[in-house]
């Protein structure tokens, strides 16, 4: 295994927020407090590269499991990232899979984490159409695997599960709320289904500290490109840089419940500190359309559309009549979650979490991160 080690910059001062953290260590030869200690699966993607910075930032000591991968696959880390030679090293990565339980135990087994956050998965609802056995597996399994080599290894870790309001799928009632029944519409919903379920069986089965988050849809200028929002707002980038004539989706009138990234990071780490292991929906409440999404980003770069047409034929066009976006059906799904939104008002109640992110926020903070990165690049911003 490879160690790397971080050094944390500026707002990620090591003094920052290091008060949350200290926790008294009855086993620990001195008396000095110790830091908590937290493992991250999947801290190179979206979710990961925010809670990383936040538990820095609260003065945990925090550990990454990352795959292989034949380019590195840590952009989103670089910033917090350093050499293990540094003093104070208080990022640790360790290479493992969630499809491999003795990886998994041996990271668990050496950072002997108070809090466990499992954010990996396999997390693209059309592409788990594509991978279903493996989705099942890594998303699905990998739960599993992380409950069961902390319940064998016999630590008492909390532990966070990654859920997903795609869990509700065709909604019975709206908004969702902890008590709404699931109805998944896709192998990814499905695997997640399972997660949900056996976190809430070790937790009820074996006492272990084990909570779902219920998250709907976050964004923020990390959001993987092939997501729907990221990838409106990287082609409306290009589009106003006239380096990109139009942009292709799918199901416009999809309805999604988006807020930032950054605030439902807060949500979990909230949910760990509680006193009783319990589950809580984190949304912002309202809802909007993929159409709608698209209009606020292209309004932000000055590009006003209006729509025309219906069903496969609809057009996005400039006030120019340019057509600047399409429908492609190669991006319509076997089976369409329609429409989410949900109701956060136990975590207002019991966690005082609230989102402070708008959906006009999110697209602000996108598509002019967009730009920026186009100005910087100063390349070809192809969109997927
Ligand atoms: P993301 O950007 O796609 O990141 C997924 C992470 O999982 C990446 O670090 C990825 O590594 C890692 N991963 C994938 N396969 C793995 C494997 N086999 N073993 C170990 N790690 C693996 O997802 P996100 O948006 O941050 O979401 C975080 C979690 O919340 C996911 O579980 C997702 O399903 C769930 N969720 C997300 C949302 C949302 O709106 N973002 C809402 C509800 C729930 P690479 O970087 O190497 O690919
Ligand atoms: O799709 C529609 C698409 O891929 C949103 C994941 O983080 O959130 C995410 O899953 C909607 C869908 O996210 C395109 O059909 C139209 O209705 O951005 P998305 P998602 O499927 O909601 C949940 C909560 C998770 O848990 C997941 O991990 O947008 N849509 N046209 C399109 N979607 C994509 N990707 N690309 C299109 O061209």
């Amino acid at each position: 295994m490879y160690a790397v080690g971080v050094l944390v910059r500026g707002p990620h001062s090591v003094l920052a927020g290091a008060a949350d953290c200290w926790q008294t260590n009855p086993t620990h030869m001195s008396n000095a407090p110790k830091r908590k200690r937290a493992l991250i699966t999947g801290i190179t993607g979206q979710d990961g590269s925010y809670l990383a910075e936040l538990l820095l930032e609260k003065g945990y000591q925090v550990w990454g499991m990352i795959r292989r991968a034949s380019l590195f696959n840590t952009h989103r880390i670089d910033h917090i990232y350093q050499t293990p030679q540094e003093e104070n090293v208080r990022l640790q990565l360790r290479y493992g899979d969630l499809s491999d339980a003795g990886s998994i135990n041996a990271v668990v087994q050496e950072s002997q984490p108070d809090e466990i956050y499992n954010l990996g998965a396999q997390s693209h609802v059309k592409v788990s159409f594509d991978v279903p056995e493996y989705t099942a597996d890594v998303t699905g399994l990998g739960t599993l695997r992380i409950l069961d080599s902390v319940r064998s290894l016999g630590f008492n870790s909390r532990i966070y599960q990654a859920s997903s309001s795609e869990l509700f799928g065709q909604a019975v009632e709206s908004p969702q709320t902890e008590a709404t029944p699931f109805n998944p519409r896709s192998p990814y919903a499905a695997a997640k289904a399972f997660a949900f379920h056996i976190a809430r069986n070790y937790r009820e089965s074996y006492g272990m500290y084990a909570v779902n988050g219920i998250l709907f849809n976050h964004e923020s200028p990390r959001r993987g490109p092939t997501f729907v929002t990221r990838k409106i707002t990287r082609a409306v980038a290009a589009i106003a840089a006239g380096r990109q004539e139009k942009l292709f989706l799918g199901n416009l009138d999809a309805r999604r419940d988006w807020g930032f990234a950054g605030d439902y990071v807060r949500a979990m780490w909230l949910m760990l500190q509680a006193d009783e292991p319990e589950d809580f929906v984190i949304a912002t409440g309202t809802t909007s359309s993929v159409r709608d999404f698209c209009s606020l980003a292209f309004a932000r770069a000055g590009l006003r559309i209006h729509w025309s047409g219906e069903g496969k034929e609809e057009r996005g066009v400039s006030a120019d009549g340019r057509t600047l976006v399409a429908v492609d059906p190669r991006y319509f799904r076997p089976a369409e979650v329609a429409n989410l939104v949900g109701d956060a008002s136990k975590a207002k109640q019991k966690l005082g979490w609230e989102p402070t992110v708008d959906l006009q926020g999110v697209v602000n903070m996108m598509v002019d991160a967009d730009r920026q990165l186009l100005d910087e690049e100063h390349g070809d911003a192809a969109v997927e």
